[in-house]
């Protein structure tokens, strides 16, 4: 068995962070609401992406403080921390040489948040990893998925592989120390040959790393079940991960105040544990880099909880 799967076997609970310009529209545009899945507000209300990118000006975070964050995640009784680097709205939540159309050089808050966070959680001994949609981008106009600017039958798949989403891939596999999973979701657009070709590029730069059953055509190291969701019987032989939202959006949404209370967190963790598997918990951080104040709480809770029972 692959030995980078280790201390995943033993982590049992995960933190997932959705992270993005998004969390600053917070499930509203031009005074309409959304629901559902914040990340996913580009393509609700179908903004074209020239105007969308306009909101990267106002995009400021002063309030993110990484060390606070894996110290949440470590007094919860969290293992492992994987965050949003670009989700489909295809912009960079790090510092991109590849495309311009990251928080470095289109914000005013000019710095880069994943190399802070890669470095507190490595303090705090968390192991550390980043999603990266592989194929959805709505940016760009051979990314996969944005027929609302651009025309599909258009689109030449490979050259956005090529000129965004690899070389955008092996920055972030390079430049942030040993990854603990690299987290693809969405596959699309590469033939089973293309996909294992990335797959052992990527796996070079990062021979420890794990990446996630969304990199597509079965080549992913373990399993990752459909949102919130939860296999029937125990599954053995088999390492996995369910994913769950805290409340009822991955990205920051202001009227989604659904949260989960730190008893249904641990019946949760406790049905996840019980049939072989972790639970990585999504929670997400608004525009200003805070982290809602219910997450916080129930997340302390339950790591109160865990702690005086042991089991952390
Ligand atoms: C994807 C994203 O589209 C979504 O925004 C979020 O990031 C989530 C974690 O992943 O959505 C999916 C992907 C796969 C399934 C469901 C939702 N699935 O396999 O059931």
């Amino acid at each position: 068995e692959n030995p980078n799967l280790k201390w995943f076997k033993e982590a049992k609970f995960g933190m997932f962070i959705h992270w993005g310009l998004y969390s600053k529209l917070a499930g509203e545009w031009k005074g309409k609401r959304y629901y559902g899945s914040g990340e996913w507000i580009m393509n609700q209300a179908k903004i074209p992406a020239a105007e969308y990118a306009k909101e990267a000006e106002r995009f400021n975070p002063v309030n993110f403080n990484a060390d606070q964050w894996a110290k949440l995640a470590k007094d919860a009784g969290i293992k492992y921390m994987v965050i949003t680097a670009k989700h489909h709205e295809g912009f960079a939540m790090y510092d991109s040489k590849v495309s311009d159309f990251n928080i470095v050089k289109a914000t005013p808050y000019k710095k880069d948040p994943m190399k802070a966070l890669a470095e507190a959680s490595k303090k705090e001994h968390i192991p550390f990893g980043f999603y990266y949609s592989q194929f959805i981008d709505w940016h760009e106009p051979d990314g996969g998925k944005n027929s609302w600017d651009f025309e599909e039958s258009k689109k030449d798949y490979q050259k956005y592989y090529r000129q965004k989403a690899i070389p955008q891939l092996k920055e972030l596999l390079s430049n942030y120390g040993p990854l603990g999973i690299v987290w693809f979701d969405m596959p699309g657009g590469l033939s089973k040959a293309q996909t294992q070709q990335l797959v052992d590029s990527l796996h070079q730069l990062q021979p420890g790393s794990l990446f996630s059953s969304r990199v597509g055509q079965g080549l992913g190291d373990y399993r990752d079940f459909g949102d919130s969701e939860i296999p029937d019987v125990p599954v053995k032989d088999m390492v996995w991960e369910s994913i769950y939202t805290h409340n009822d959006s991955w990205g920051y949404i202001k009227h989604d105040m659904n949260f989960k209370s730190p008893k249904e967190l641990i019946q949760l963790l406790a049905r996840v544990a019980s049939k072989g598997g972790n639970l990585m918990l999504n929670v997400g951080p608004d525009g200003t880099g805070n982290i809602p104040v219910y997450s916080v709480k129930y997340l302390l809770e339950t790591g109160a909880w865990l702690k005086k029972n042991g089991e952390s």
